[in-house]
């Protein structure tokens, strides 16, 4: 009930009530009861900021690990809910986020899906992500993309467990109603392409001549990995050529060749880095965003309220939440969000607030 309930004579308002029942049994409810919560002058997000620390979700995913197999598991992942939207599977009312271990010598089968994906890269060397049949090997704090409706299989040829973040759009999927998925009748795509190949075609601002042969990936979607040694060495030199933004301190988007646009329809990706002892002012914007501390220590500040930052941390800031991030040490981190298909929409919005 909002203020103009209570204006109404006690006559009137008992004449609404009974209206109200005598509507609802038809699928029929008063507008004007909920309108200020429908449309709400700013966002107000479902979603609560909450932080992960990496070591006991790692302590239970490895206990998962010794219980059941990826192959048994489909994907052996942990999903990182957020506390204030339980059953949902959601980390952000938008997205998705989980943590996946492959151990040595498994497969997790071939299957393909709507959702678009990501796996941003905790621990271990040496496992892949193959997708269309092309592996990525994956190291520590790699991007590797599936775009939807791409195969992708993972498997683990190294000796040591690999764990790493996945980030999917699969909340949105569900709101859209349009998820779809198949499984591939044998568990790993044939080798389609040697590993690396998409990066070395369409990683260095050139591509195979368009409607040759040679151009093998689907047009919208050419690049699929982006390892850390190069966008660690490029947001280094960002770093060491500029002063920080006040609000973001050196921030960069990872982009689609393609388009210069985010990573995937749905979500953006991009890193920041702090200078030690830096702290940022505050920011809010509509996308609700995950963060991974990659390097380094520190605090961020949801809404005045601390979070500690250390490496492998995981953090979700959901919508209009405002965000300050302090750096002890040098402080480099990862983030996704569903700004992508908020731009699209002609949603998104950020505000840079005063110090
Ligand atoms: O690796 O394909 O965390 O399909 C959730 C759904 C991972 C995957 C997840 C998936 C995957």
């Amino acid at each position: 009930m909002d203020g103009t309930a209570t204006r109404r004579t006690p006559a009137a308002g008992d004449h609404l009530r009974a209206l109200y029942a005598e509507m609802r049994p038809h699928s029929l409810h008063p507008l004007w009861e909920v309108l200020s919560a429908l449309v709400t002058p700013a966002p107000r997000s479902a979603a609560r900021p909450h932080r992960w620390p990496y070591a006991p979700a790692r302590d239970f995913l490895l206990r998962a690990g010794a219980l059941i197999s990826a192959e048994q598991a489909e994907r052996r992942v942990l999903i990182l809910e957020n506390p204030a939207l339980p059953g949902s599977s959601a980390v952000v009312p938008s997205l998705y986020a989980g943590l996946q271990l492959i151990l040595p010598g498994e497969v997790a089968p071939c299957h393909r899906h709507t959702q678009c994906a990501l796996r941003f890269v905790l621990e271990g060397e040496g496992a892949y992500t193959a997708v269309d049949g092309e592996k990525a090997v994956m190291r520590p704090f790699d991007l590797v993309l599936t775009p939807n409706w791409q195969w992708h299989d993972h498997g683990n040829p190294s000796d040591r467990p690999m764990i790493w973040l996945d980030g999917l759009d699969i909340p949105t999927v569900r709101f859209y109603e349009a998820s779809f998925a198949e499984r591939l009748e044998r568990p790993s795509h044939d080798e389609t392409l040697a590993p690396g190949d998409s990066l070395r075609r369409y990683g260095r601002n050139l591509r195979p001549m368009r409607g040759t042969a040679a151009d093998r990936r689907p047009p919208g979607q050419p690049l699929f990995h982006y390892p850390h040694a190069e966008w660690r060495e490029s947001l280094l030199a960002l770093a060491a050529a500029e002063a920080p933004d006040p609000h973001l301190g050196h921030a960069m988007e990872f982009v689609n060749p393609a388009d210069g646009g985010p990573v995937m329809p749905t979500i953006a990706a991009h890193l920041r880095h702090l200078p030690a002892g830096f702290e940022t002012a505050p920011r809010r914007s509509t996308d609700g965003t995950v963060f991974v501390v990659v390097e380094g220590s520190g605090t961020a500040l949801v809404e005045g309220e601390e979070h500690p930052l250390e490496e492998r941390d995981l953090l979700v800031v959901p919508s209009w939440h405002a965000l300050r991030l302090r750096a002890r040490t040098r402080l480099i981190l990862f983030a996704y969000s569903d700004r992508a298909a908020q731009e699209k929409l002609g949603l998104f919005r950020e505000q840079r607030l005063p110090a």
